[in-house]
């Protein structure tokens, strides 16, 4: 169960069409794939995405913090000996999606060398999700369309809309097209990614009060203080913190500061332990928690059903789990399947997946 070798190779794989939000847009799946070697050739696995807009971390940056720090330094300690792992990754500050997937990694090669799931190990709640795609920036019709074709070919009825955009009717005509279109039988919710200040997010939320909003994300920055403070006061459906919340202590100083009442938990940020760290402190603080999606691919996705479907509060919603649907391939020998708007556990030991060998080889991007 020893670390022998931690491996970090960056590879690109495009989107068939780009996804757009205020703080970003993104047209490949440029990441890192983390794979834990040990002692008895098990071989663990998990993807890291560079979000610059995010986070500030870039695909160079990440396999240079796993190659020169996290690799030396975990490198002899045994797959059981997480938290003096998370002890010695959180000697560096930042990098979240390098530490994640190195987390992750050691929990799949711990399945492995188990026999046994990494859903079963965290918790066993259950064996699926239901999905909820998000809607990237585009016109009206192109978003209810494509919620059409989300709907028709994959069962999907819960759509969180991005907004964000100046004017704010440029959005909230978006979410007035797909209410009208598909009335009581989708959900909906709205995640700003900071575009909007804290006027523009009020006047929006009063233009879709009739809309039966589940949700508002950081429909403005939580750097704003007061702005954010007044706008939660005002705002009548749980509102989401997300890249504001990247650690434990950001979700309990924005929680308790009146900036936010529900979190998004990412398993691309916080692995599986810190995951497991920010979840029950929501549990404690009696907020609602929806699994999101940092732009996954496949195997970013199997990670985040893995921890969503392992818990209670993480299933009760649906999950973003569908990002990897635009992508135009994945690394993956068996790809994920969503049926009837569900997604469920790979059944396999660890996550479940398996690295193509000829896959990985076309889109690395370091030989
Ligand atoms: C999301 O929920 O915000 C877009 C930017 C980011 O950090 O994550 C994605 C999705
Ligand atoms: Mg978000």
């Amino acid at each position: 169960m020893k670390i022998t070798k931690i491996e970090a190779i960056p590879f690109a794989i495009p989107y068939r069409k780009p996804l757009r939000f205020a703080s970003g847009e993104v047209h490949a799946a440029e990441h890192v794939l983390v794979r834990v070697h040990t002692d008895d050739g098990v071989v663990g696995v998990a993807e890291a995405p560079p979000r610059p807009f995010t986070y500030g971390e870039t695909q160079a940056g990440i396999i240079a913090v796993i190659d020169q720090l996290f690799a030396p330094q975990l490198t002899g300690l045994t797959l059981l000996e997480r938290e003096p792992a998370r002890a010695l990754m959180e000697r560096t500050v930042g990098n979240p999606t390098a530490k994640a997937a190195v987390d992750m990694a050691m929990w799949d090669a711990l399945g492995k060398t188990l026999d046994l799931r990494v859903v079963d190990l965290l918790g066993a709640y259950t064996d699926r999700m239901r999905v909820s795609h998000m809607l990237g920036f585009d016109t009206p019709e192109a978003m209810v369309a494509e919620a059409e074709r989300m709907r028709e070919a994959y069962g999907i009825s819960t759509f969180k809309v991005k907004v964000g955009r100046s004017p704010v009717e440029l959005d909230t005509a978006v979410v007035r097209a797909l209410r009208e279109r598909f009335g009581d039988e989708i959900e909906l919710y709205v995640d700003g990614n900071r575009g909007w200040t804290a006027a523009e997010s009020a006047r929006a939320m009063r233009q879709m009060a009739d809309l039966d909003l589940l949700f508002a994300e950081e429909l403005n920055p939580a750097d704003d203080v007061l702005g954010r403070r007044w706008l939660v006061g005002q705002v009548d459906v749980p509102f989401i913190a997300d890249e504001s919340v990247p650690t434990a202590a950001d979700v309990t100083r924005e929680v308790l500061g009146g900036s936010a009442t529900a979190i998004s938990i990412k398993t691309a940020r916080t692995g599986f332990t810190a995951s497991q760290q920010v979840l029950h402190l929501a549990e404690g603080l009696g907020l609602e928690v929806v699994m999101g999606n940092q732009i996954d691919s496949q195997l970013g996705s199997a990670c985040t059903i893995a921890f969503g479907a392992a818990h209670r509060l993480t299933s009760r919603r649906a999950g973003e789990l569908s990002n990897f649907l635009d992508m135009a391939d994945d690394l993956l020998t068996e790809p994920l399947e969503i049926r009837d708007g569900e997604l469920a556990v790979r059944p396999g030991a660890g996550l479940g997946v398996e690295i193509d060998p000829d896959k990985l080889d076309r889109y690395r991007t370091d030989n």
